[in-house]
Parts: C-alpha cells; structure tokens; sequence
C-alpha cells in the first residue's frame, strides 16, 4: 500500500480476467470504497492506462447485483432463491459430496468446470483441491486459443512468441485475424511507433474492424482461407525466387515436400480461395518479403475454424520461408506460457491420475454420455458456459440430470440462474495474488484494498473451508492444506523458476512495482514435414484445407468475434458499459439487409437449425455480403430501463454455434478447441 494525493491510500492491483494487456493498475480507496482506479506507470508494456472495462472496476466491486451472501435456489431454476449461512452452504455441499462418494464408491462423480473469468494464480488452488478430493471429473481443453497452441507445437517443437515490444522496431506488421484495438489496446501503441518509423500495418480480416480503420492496409478475406492466402504468397516468392536461401537450406526441415505442393498453388488459385484482388495478394507478398524486420501477430480469431490450426500453419511457413523467423522486430506472435505457473489447470500444466476429462468444448453432450460412475455433481468457478460454450442450449438439459450444482461467481449469471447453490466471490480488491499474461512478459501482484464485499470470499478461501468441512463430516477425505494462507501459496507458486526468470527473490518485490521476466528464447527451425501431425490423422504439411460452405437455407456465415465493452461475458452488465453498449447487434452488409427489406434499427432474428436469438440490425459496409456479425458475451439483463427487451435469452450468440471442433488442439490441451465462427444462419425481421 502507498499513499496518493492527500493521503488517500493507494494498493496496486491486477486485472486477472483473460486480456492480453493483464494490467497492473493503482486503486484508490476511501471510506472503505474504490474511489478510482487507473493504470500503474510502473507496468512497462501496459504503461499507467487502462481500457474502458479496466476504469469501470470501481463500478463492478461496489455493484448493487453483486452477490453478497450464500444463496440456495429450490427448486433449481425456479427464481426462488433464500439466502444461506456459509456453515448451512458447506454443510450442504459437503454431504452432497461424501453421499455421492458411498453411492459410487469413486469421486468421480463430483466434476468442476472452470476457465478464465479470473486467471490469477491463485485460482490454481481450486484445481488443487478437487484433486485433493481423489479422481474426478474435470471440464478439460480451451474454448479459446488450441488449435493455433498446436499449430505452433507442430511447427516449432513448443509455443514460443516474441517479446511483443519488438513490434515497435518493424518495418511490416501483419494482423492476421486480430483485433488489438478492442482485444488488446495496450499494443496500439508499440505499433503506432513501427508505423512513426515507416513500418506499415495490414490488417487481413474478413471484418473492417476497428483496427482495419487505424491500420495502413485492409484486406478482406474470406472467413477460414487465410491457409490459401499464406501458401499463394509462399508460391508467389518461390517462383519469383525470392524466398530466404538459408531458410531453405537450414531452418526449414520438410522443404522439398512442401515444395512439390507449391507447384501446384498460383495467385489466382489464392485470389479465387480467398476473394482477395490477385493484386492485392502479390503487393503483399512484395511488401513482406522486402521488409525487414517483418511480424505477423496471428490473432486468437483466426483459428476458430475446422480449418483453423492447418491456416496457422500455413502463416509460420510463410515466416519462416521468408526469413522473418528470429529476427527483432520480425517473426510470428501468437502466446506463450513462460510466465505462468506449472500447478493447477493452468496452460501447460499436467492432470492428477485417474481424473476424468470431459471435452470443455462439448460440454453438455460430454456430460449427458458420460456413465461409470455419471457426473452428479458440477462446481463452476470463473465460468459462465451458459453463455460462453456452443450450443448453449442443450447446458440446460444437461445440467437437470445432476443432483447439484453449484456456481461461485460474482453476479448471478445465466448459468448461475441454473445452480442449486451460489456462491460469492471475492474480488480481486479483496484478496491476494499473482498476474501473468500470455502476450507481453511482466507479472504483477494485486493486494488485497478493501475487506471482502459482505460475506464473500475468494475461492481459495471457499475452497479451504470445504475441505475443512469434508475432513469435519468425514476424516480424511480431503488432503487440501486448509489451513495455508494465500501469502503462503504465492511464496510456493513463485519457486525458484520464476524467481530466475523475473530476476527477483520473492514475489513480494512485486508490492515496489511490477516485473518483467527475462527475453524469451525463440526457435528458429521451423517443421514443415510434421510426422507426430500425420500420426494424428492431420496432413504433415500445413497444406490448405477450405473451409466448409454454408447449407443453402442458411446462407450466412456468423461471426461471433470479441466485443469491445465487455470481455467475454464480463463487465457487459455494469452501468458505466451498459450506457454506452445497452443493445446487443447484428451487423449486415447492405446488400444482405436490402435483400431481407431490413433497415437500420430493426429489430431482427437470426436463427438456424440450433436457435435462434434477436438482435437490432446495424448496416455496416464493412461487414462482407455473406457474413454477418454478432458480438460474444452479451447476456443483458431481465429488465433495461424498465424494458424487458433483450432479456438472458433474447441474445446468446452460442444458441447459434454447435460444439464443432477445430482439427488441432489435443496436444497442448488434451481437446480440439472449437469453431465457434464456422456457423451458418437466416436473418429475418422480427
Ligand atoms: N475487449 C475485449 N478484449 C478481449 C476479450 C474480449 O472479450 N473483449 N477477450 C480476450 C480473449 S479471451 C481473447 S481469446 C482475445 C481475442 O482476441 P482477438 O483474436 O483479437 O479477437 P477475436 O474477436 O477473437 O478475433 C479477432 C478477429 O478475427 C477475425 N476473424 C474471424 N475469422 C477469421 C478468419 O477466418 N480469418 C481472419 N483473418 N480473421 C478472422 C474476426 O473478424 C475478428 O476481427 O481477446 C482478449 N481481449
Ligand atoms: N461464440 C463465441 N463463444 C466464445 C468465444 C467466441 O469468440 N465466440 N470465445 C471463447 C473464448 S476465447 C473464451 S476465453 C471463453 C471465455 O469464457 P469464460 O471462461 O466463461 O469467461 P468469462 O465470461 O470471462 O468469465 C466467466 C465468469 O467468471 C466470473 N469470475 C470473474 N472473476 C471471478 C473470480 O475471482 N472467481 C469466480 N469464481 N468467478 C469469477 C465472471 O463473473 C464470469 O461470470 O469464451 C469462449 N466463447
Ligand atoms: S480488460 Fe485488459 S486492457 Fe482492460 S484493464 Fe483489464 S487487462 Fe487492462
Ligand atoms: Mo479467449
């Protein structure tokens, strides 16, 4: 803690919610309540700013919805919720385990489902303790970024990304499927500095984004062909004998089989695949191959197709074949996972023996086929399926056939409308702990600013005092070190490895200011005859796969990107957001909109054969003719103003997508991940 302008203390935060830019933020507290925050100037990529989501945090932790005590809903689903003590809400939970135990004689019929509404460190406590319990069930793999982490696995042995601050040195920078200026602001500024130095930006992305509006070059690519765009620039080179001799002849193992593919590639066969000018595709070859240093950021986007990780693949070799891998300034930025710990479900960390692991992906299919012992009981934690996994719908019909549920979370949420027993959540003002990011390289610590909001706790504390309570009704059924404080648990999460790697000797260093770990350590060999590809049934070489064409009755294909005042389904729901965002759209080419006699402001249905939501329509020239846009994550609330338009149920862009899973994805997180953008619907009016 320090102290601000006229002593109002100030605590040093982190915001721990799956962003790229994990901030490092200065929160300000009087009277026992935030007053401000704002971005800590000591963070080196993030740089004392936040986003608009970041400045409304004092508007989430002081909430009127937040939730504040143990809550029971009977029966489930019924809006009928009494409010329960902590000591009736453990009791309840633990007999409901230990009975499930003695029926099944396992624990494999307790499950958890959890991603990323916080990636602190911490959090890989609540994996900790589901593990102390014995074997269970675990919703395993990411929605979010697998088939592009196998992509990288194939080609470069491991996942690896460059400093991102080196963009700020390119001469050419490629966002392939990315949308920084809403997904990632913090890199704004390292690229604005490439192009003050006469680097240029392009932005390849079906959408004219808000990033294509900034950048200095758009091309509008046809959804799931970025693989075809990527090879007919390699063929292009090639032919031109313009690709790097010493790649060729060094760095690129599998060469000549790509080789003989590539002559059978063009420009215009790429023009064709991908709807691009034949033009615009070898000015772009010209301006990558000739620039130097050059990057490509392959944005998380890109890769929620079926044909997602073999695209990936297709864009390393293009980097690779050119010359751009490990250079400063050039290469591919993708992610990596050297600042994160090794515990918990964390990225990169192994599973307990015997656990069960339902695809995430597929949850609500996984979870009604699964018999011997069948799941019983579900925790979800830092989660919100309901609204976040495709084909939302049959979660419902998946979640009756369990004998409890119980959500922790901060607001009730639509899947927590569904649970037996809702928990609440400390926030991180309220606690202790460690953020990383998976994009730049610093970590900070956040410490606790405020007593916990009414009787919530953090899910370390929740899940300490259940194991207590396990252990109190039945002795020994929960090895979890109860009583082990979070400060305790941070000095054993920043081991040794991270000590070396931020050059520190404890985390609470980090309480002067954040760190940043050492450069990473890139490969420069790239596998373009990946065998252990093959072994998977997927083609060695990263030749083009097209994507799948939409049915004819439903001829548009929905994109369901990243939206700007929310982060996936998170802050979407405070005031501050919901002023300035109180509607969910669709955006419409006018040619779409004119054929369906749909004007701007209408209020229209998109539907397929899994759903169907509303939406206002929005004619945009920048959306393509066969695509159409509906942003993720907005769930809305029962009433707006004292409407009841737009209601949980209205608008779930998932009762649209189904469980399709990407082709890569099982090596680095034991699933496929999913294609959440190969969808397919009809608009119409309302
Ligand atoms: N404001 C905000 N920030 C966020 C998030 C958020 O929800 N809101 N979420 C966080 C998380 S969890 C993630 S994973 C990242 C996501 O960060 P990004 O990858 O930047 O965002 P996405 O919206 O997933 O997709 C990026 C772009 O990919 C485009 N795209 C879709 N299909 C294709 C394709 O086939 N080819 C090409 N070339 N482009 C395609 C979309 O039109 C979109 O503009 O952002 C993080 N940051
Ligand atoms: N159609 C479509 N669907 C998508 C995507 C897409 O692009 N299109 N993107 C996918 C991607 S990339 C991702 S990463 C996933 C994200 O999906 P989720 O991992 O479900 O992420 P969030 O919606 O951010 O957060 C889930 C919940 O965590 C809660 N939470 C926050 N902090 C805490 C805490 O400290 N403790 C507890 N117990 N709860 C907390 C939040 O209030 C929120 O309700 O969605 C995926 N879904
Ligand atoms: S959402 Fe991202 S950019 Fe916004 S404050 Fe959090 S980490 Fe920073
Ligand atoms: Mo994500």
């Amino acid at each position: 803690m320090g102290e601000g302008v006229m002593g109002v203390p100030v605590y040093r935060s982190a915001c721990p919610c799956n962003c790229y830019d994990a901030c490092a933020m200065l929160t300000y507290v009087e009277d026992g309540r935030v007053v401000k925050v704002e971005g800590d100037p000591r963070h080196g990529y993030t740089r004392g700013r936040l986003c608009a989501k970041g400045y409304a945090y004092s508007r989430r932790v002081h909430s009127p919805e937040r939730l504040r005590h143990p809550l029971r809903q009977y029966p489930r689903g019924s809006g009928n919720w009494q409010r329960l003590s902590w000591e009736e809400a453990l009791e309840l939970i633990a007999t409901s385990i230990l009975d499930l135990k003695a029926r099944y004689g396992s624990t494999l019929p307790v499950a958890l489902n959890k991603y990323s509404g916080n990636f602190g460190w911490l959090q890989n406590t609540i994996e900790v303790f589901f593990d102390s319990l014995g074997p269970t069930t675990r919703a395993g793999g990411s929605p979010c970024w697998s088939a592009g982490l196998d992509a990288f696995y194939l080609d470069f042995g491991r996942v690896a990304s460059p400093d991102p601050v080196d963009l700020a040195r390119s001469k050419c920078i490629l966002l392939w499927g990315t949308n920084p200026a809403w997904t990632a602001v913090h890199s704004l500024p390292f690229l604005q500095q490439a192009r003050d130095q006469g680097g240029k930006v392009v932005v390849i992305d079906p959408v004219f984004t808000a990033t294509a509006r900034w950048a200095d070059y758009y091309l509008q690519i046809k959804p799931g062909t970025d693989g075809a765009l990527a090879l007919g620039v390699v063929a292009y080179l090639w032919q031109q004998g313009r690709l790097d001799e010493d790649a060729l002849s060094h760095y690129a193992a599998g060469w000549p089989a790509l080789r003989s593919y590539l002559a059978g590639l063009s420009v215009d066969w790429a023009a064709r695949e991908t709807g691009l000018e034949a033009a615009a595709i070898t000015a772009l070859a010209e301006m990558y191959a000739a620039s130097q240093p050059a990057a490509i950021w392959i944005g998380y986007g890109l890769q929620r197709h079926t044909n997602g990780g073999q695209n990936v693949r297709a864009i390393n070799a293009l980097a690779a074949l050119t010359g751009h891998l490990g250079t400063r300034g050039g290469g591919v930025y993708y992610a990596h996972l050297d600042t994160w710990p090794l515990v918990g479900n964390g990225p990169g960390a192994g599973g307990q023996a015997g656990n069960r692991y339902l695809n995430m992906n597929n949850f609500a299919a996984e979870l009604l086929h699964c018999q011997e012992p069948p799941v019983k009981f579900l925790w979800v934690a830092g989660r919100n399926p309901l609204t976040q996994e495709a084909g939302a719908r049959r979660l419902h019909q998946a979640l009756n056939t369990l004998e409890m549920i119980v959500v922790v979370d901060h607001f009730l949420t639509p899947t927590a409308r569904l649970a037996d027993i809702v928990l609440p959540a400390a926030s991180l003002f309220e606690t202790w702990d460690l953020v990383s990011s998976y994009w730049h390289r610093w970590v900070a610590v956040n410490e606790p600013a405020l007593a916990p909001w009414y009787e919530s706790r953090s899910d370390l504390e929740i899940v300490a005092a259940l194991a207590a309570k396990l252990n109190e009704l039945s002795p020994g059924s929960s090895t979890f070190p109860s009583h082990k404080k979070a400060i305790d648990w941070l000095d054993e999460l920043f081991d040794r490895r991270m000590q070396e790697l931020f050059g520190i000797s404890s985390w609470r260093e980090l309480l002067g200011g954040p760190r940043k770990a050492r450069p990473p350590d890139l490969p420069e060999r790239i596998e373009l005859d990946a065998a252990r590809a093959g072994e998977l049934g997927l083609p060695n070489l990263p030749v083009y796969i097209p994507p799948p064409s939409p049915p004819p009755e439903y001829p548009l294909q929905l994109l369901t990107p990243h939206q700007q005042y929310g982060l996936n389904s998170q802050f979407q729901n405070l005031d501050w957001l919901q002023a300035i965002n109180p509607e969910p759209a669709v955006l419409l080419n006018p040619v779409v909109a004119r054929e369906r006699s749909l004007a701007e402001g209408d209020l229209v249905r998109v539907f397929n054969g899994q759903g169907e939501i509303i939406a206002r329509a929005k004619i945009e020239p920048g959306v393509p003719e066969a695509v159409v846009v509906a942003y993720e994550g907005w769930y809305g609330k029962d009433k707006y103003q004292g409407k009841r338009l737009f209601a949980p149920g209205d608008y779930n862009v998932n009762f649209l997508t189904s469980p399709l899973a990407t082709d890569m994805g099982i090596l680095t997180t034991g699933f496929p991940g999913c294609a959440f953008y190969d969808c397919f619907v009809e608009v119409c009016r309302l």
